[in-house]
């Protein structure tokens, strides 16, 4: 998909806020302004006025203009611009079913259980259960860089979880930041004393049971990552010195659970033929745990005492674990599953110190993270601890933690707002940068940049909050309509919305088009998106140096490093959809 076969009008596809404001980008050469109409259904004019010339766009490589209406009441409309036309939609709540699409990726995602009929949208949808029983032993044999192992003389039960993404390996350390951002997106909501997804308002199995869906579907993987811990007293192989070597491993965590081999595409999860193993532990899947079940000690206090205690024991356990083992560092030596891997974990031990010090208000955890080079008073701390989050940066997670953290001191939490604030303000004025107002300057993407773009605009909803400043909140407004349609491939890269939806990620069983069965994506899922920095794929291989920066995308289920949809990568389009839209799906 190139550019050029585009409608030149670029508009979020699946509709504007009544009373908001809108955006949207035009492709033209033209120097001077053009003028624009916007016309009602009965074809009366609603609002008209001059586009404004933006000039040459690196990152779409064409020259746009950019339309700005300052509100329009619902309806539906069209806006005429330089002998073009394009209609689309305003309306009160245009993002109030996102959410609810975006969580059920995560349901449809389980590994353990059957995906049923009843809490899908179509039935093609539904699918028996994969990896129903998965205990499992360590990897043995030679690694593709010629190290060998001797795999351990204990099992574990690590059913359940979800799935990653397109294969089915099952990673804490992309799990632990997953689970992060819905637990926030719950957190966040009962600071505000909002609750997007309070009890029966996702269609999971647990609906009425009296707890918020967002908790339950955590959970869900939570319960994962705590069975990914080693148990006291046990022993397995870890690199040293570029060998392996048995130490005694009791509180780390395995880095991932998957496949001895890549598995064929498409798969479903019930049919996978190889074996499943633990791979070594790492020192960032140990602080992912001692993170996330930091942070759930904290939420789940007064909805689940019991298991808030067994969070905090196990966030403790692994906590101590990662420091007697600063040094695991995972890297790409295994055939069957993604590395995952980072060379750099002071971040990792910043996130975990923050979360167990916010919630056991604990000096030694507060001592750690004053220590590390991520604490904002630390020198040339600044950028880092409230830098792009991914799965291997997440110094501004511990940030994040800290800045409504009840337990800290008022001048530390409200240095971690302010910094937050100010990393937001710098992302408003990349948006500025760029013809499609994505808050992201530059024309480099890398894998995953929609996953990236909504991290962004979860801290532009934090600093929102903060601040009460509507430039923060119209931010993450225009990172949706990109999202959804206001970029150079007018495309919506969430599939079931807009007119031009995703409909082939990279998923074993999202499959369409491979043969009879496979079903298209539900409703929800976010294409990782362009990426011209990585193209891997025998998809994207083809295109370098072919396509504009943010026109290095496919819609192909080939197309691993532009189009696979990740836990990762949706759980900040939760987050988001959740605040712009937090009340109940009607
Ligand atoms: O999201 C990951 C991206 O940052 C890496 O560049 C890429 C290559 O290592 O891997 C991505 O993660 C993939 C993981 O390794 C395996 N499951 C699918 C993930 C999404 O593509």
């Amino acid at each position: 998909a190139q550019a050029a076969d585009r409608p030149a009008i670029r508009l979020n596809q699946a509709g504007y806020e009544a009373g908001g404001r809108i955006g949207m980008t035009i492709a033209a050469d033209d120097a001077a302004p053009l003028r624009w109409r916007v016309t009602d259904g009965a074809g009366t004019v609603r609002a008209e006025g001059l586009t404004r010339p933006f000039g040459a766009d690196a990152a779409s490589g064409e020259r746009v203009h950019q339309v700005r209406i300052d509100a329009l009441q619902a309806g539906d409309y069209s806006v005429a611009v330089d002998g073009r036309r394009r209609a689309f939609r305003v309306a009160p709540r245009p993002f109030a079913t996102l959410k609810r699409d975006a969580l059920a990726y995560f349901y449809q995602n389980r590994a353990g259980v059957p995906i049923l009929a009843r809490h899908v949208e179509r039935p093609d949808l539904a699918r028996a259960a994969g990896h129903p029983e998965e205990v499992v032993t360590c990897f043995s044999g030679r690694d593709q860089r010629g190290a060998d192992w001797p795999g351990c003389d204990y099992r574990l039960n690590v059913t359940g979880g979800w799935y990653d993404a397109g294969d089915h390996g099952k990673y804490v350390v992309n799990g632990g930041i997953a689970v992060w951002t819905l637990v926030d997106a719950y957190e966040r909501g009962r600071r505000r004393n909002l609750a997007p997804f309070a009890d029966g308002a996702a269609d999971i199995p647990e609906a009425g049971d009296g707890v918020d869906d967002l908790l339950n579907e955590a959970r869900y993987e939570l319960e994962f990552l705590l069975a990914m811990q080693i148990p006291d007293g046990a022993r397995t192989a870890v690199l040293v010195d570029g060998a392996p070597r048995v130490i005694d491993a009791g509180g780390l965590v395995h880095h991932k659970v998957a496949d001895r081999a890549w598995t064929a595409l498409p798969m479903a999860p019930a049919d996978d033929p190889q074996p499943r193993l633990l791979y070594p532990p790492s020192t960032a899947a140990t602080l992912n745990l001692a993170a996330v079940a930091g942070q759930c000690a904290r939420v789940w206090r007064d909805v689940d005492p019991a298991f808030a205690d067994r969070c905090l024991a196990a966030a403790r356990r692994a906590y101590a674990a990662a420091k007697a083992r600063p040094g695991l560092l995972a890297d790409n030596r295994f055939d069957g599953s993604g590395a995952y891997g980072d060379d750099q974990v002071a971040d990792e031990f910043y996130w975990a110190a923050a979360e167990l010090w916010a919630t056991t208000g604990e000096a030694a955890y507060a001592a750690d993270a004053r220590a590390s080079a991520y604490w904002l008073g630390a020198p040339g701390a600044g950028a880092s601890s409230t830098g792009d989050i991914s799965w291997g940066q997440v110094g501004a997670l511990g940030t994040i933690a800290l800045a409504s953290a009840p337990a800290l001191p008022e001048a530390e939490r409200r240095a971690a707002r302010d910094a937050l604030t100010a990393a937001a303000r710098a992302y408003l004025a990349e948006g500025e940068t760029q013809g499609y107002a994505l808050p992201r300057g530059g024309d480099r993407f890398e894998w995953g940049s929609n996953g990236a773009l909504m991290n962004r605009a979860m801290i532009l909803g934090l600093a929102h909050d903060f601040t009460g400043e509507p430039a923060f909140r119209q931010g993450v407004v225009d990172s949706l309509d990109y999202l959804l349609g206001r970029n150079p491939l007018d495309q919506s890269y969430v599939s079931g919305w807009g007119e031009r939806p995703m409909r082939h990620p990279h998923h074993r069983f999202w499959a369409a088009g491979s043969g009879p069965g496979w079903p298209e994506p539900p409703a929800g899922a976010l294409s990782g998106g362009p990426n011209n920095t990585a193209m891997s794929d025998e998809i994207a291989r083809p295109m370098r140096g072919h396509c504009a920066p943010l026109a290095c995308w496919a819609d192909h289920i080939d197309a691993y490093s532009l189009n696979e949809v990740a836990i990762n990568w949706n759980a900040p389009l939760v987050w988001v959809a959740a605040f712009v839209d937090p009340d109940p799906v009607p």
